[in-house]
């Protein structure tokens, strides 16, 4: 008999909430580091580690914004990559559509060039390589300005054939979506698919924002849409999918403690939910393990479970390749929990 976590493992599973920067694992840091030179203010990958202790969403984004130093040539982009393909692979990820941000390399003098070819050297061979199909969303940063997200789409023009949708991080309170309308339109316009971040930390009002005015087709996070009535009964109503990250939450204290997250009442309510992991090298762990923290802690049921990896694929950008879609959907229906 497998042991739970092993089956949760081995459910097939898209990934749609995954920051590529946010995979950096310490020792991966310090090998990049080492290679290209660059000093780290961490004596070791255990101190670096420690440093892993952050309070809340800004806390967080100052080490993350640090740690790229590392990343310099298409070579480090794409090892990045394929580190993070290699270990969604062993927990059960069959198609991943991988978030990256484009500001905080150019910001630092790399071309966008080097970014999106180095992870394409990663995400063009991944089924064969990994066996999961992938797709790249392009995120403004938004505690930059509306003219910086439009030099960034501006700049991305010659890589849209790698490019499916754009969306929207970083730090939220004070940077509503309507800063970014203009850019959302001109994505729009160019056929690309559109998410956001909304309702992390900021109020239920920027994820009705980021429906009306950035015409968002999938909401990342939309926790606090839990707060508004009338929005969860939009969300139901109109199968917004959301891009829940249960551990993300835990550690950026957006929740109390994983027993307090409100995914039960959530799937309860009927919204489309699913399970992803944010920045797995940081708040504890890739897909599977977000999928095991919530049956563990939140006692779902093998219903439940299914139902999260069944969104996880519906709610995916497969639009492009319905027969792949299908036959993830189809290994979902046939996965035997034992
Ligand atoms: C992020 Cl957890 C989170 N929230 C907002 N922006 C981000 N970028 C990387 N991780
Ligand atoms: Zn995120």
């Amino acid at each position: 008999m497998k042991r739970p976590y092993d089956e949760l493992m081995s459910l097939p599973k898209a990934e749609l909430h995954l920051h590529i920067e946010g995979t950096l694992e310490p020792e991966l840091a310090f090998e990049l580091a080492a290679r290209g030179g660059v000093t780290l203010p961490y004596a070791s990958t255990d101190e670096l580690r420690e440093a892993y202790r952050f309070e809340d969403l800004q806390s967080f984004l100052n080490l993350y914004y640090e740690l790229m130093a590392v990343l310099r040539t298409e070579r480090d982009f794409e090892d990045l990559a394929n580190a993070y393909l290699e270990r969604a692979a062993a927990q059960g990820v069959r198609h991943a559509e991988i978030f990256f941000d484009p500001q905080a390399h150019t910001s630092r003098g790399l071309e966008l060039g080097t970014v999106v070819e180095g992870l394409w050297r990663a995400l063009g061979n991944s089924e064969a390589n990994h066996g999961v199909s992938t797709r790249l969303i392009l995120c403004f940063l938004r505690d930059e300005s509306a003219a910086s997200a439009l030099a960034t789409l501006e700049a991305a023009k010659p890589y849209l054939d790698r490019i499916t949708g754009v969306g929207l991080d970083s730090a939220e309170v004070g940077h509503p979506p309507v800063k970014f309308r203009e850019v959302y339109e001109a994505a729009a316009a160019l056929g690309l698919r559109r998410v956001a971040h909304a309702g992390e930390e900021g109020p239920p009002e920027y994820i009705v924002e980021a429906l009306d005015v950035l015409g968002v087709e999938r909401v990342d996070h939309g926790l606090r849409c839990v707060e508004d009535p009338a929005l969860v009964e939009r969300l139901v109503r109109d199968r917004v999918p959301l891009t829940l990250c249960p551990l993300s939450n835990v550690r950026l204290r957006t929740v109390d403690t994983l027993a307090d997250h409100p995914l039960p009442a959530m799937l309860d309510a009927g919204l489309m939910c699913t399970v992803n992991s944010d920045d797995p090298a940081y708040f504890g762990g890739y897909a599977g393990d977000n999928f095991d923290a919530v049956r563990e802690t939140l006692g779902l049921t093998e219903d439940r479970l299914r139902e999260l990896a069944r969104n996880s694929f519906l709610a995916s950008f497969l639009e492009d390749d319905e027969e792949l879609r299908a036959r993830y959907l189809a290994e979902v229906e046939a996965y035997t929990f034992t």
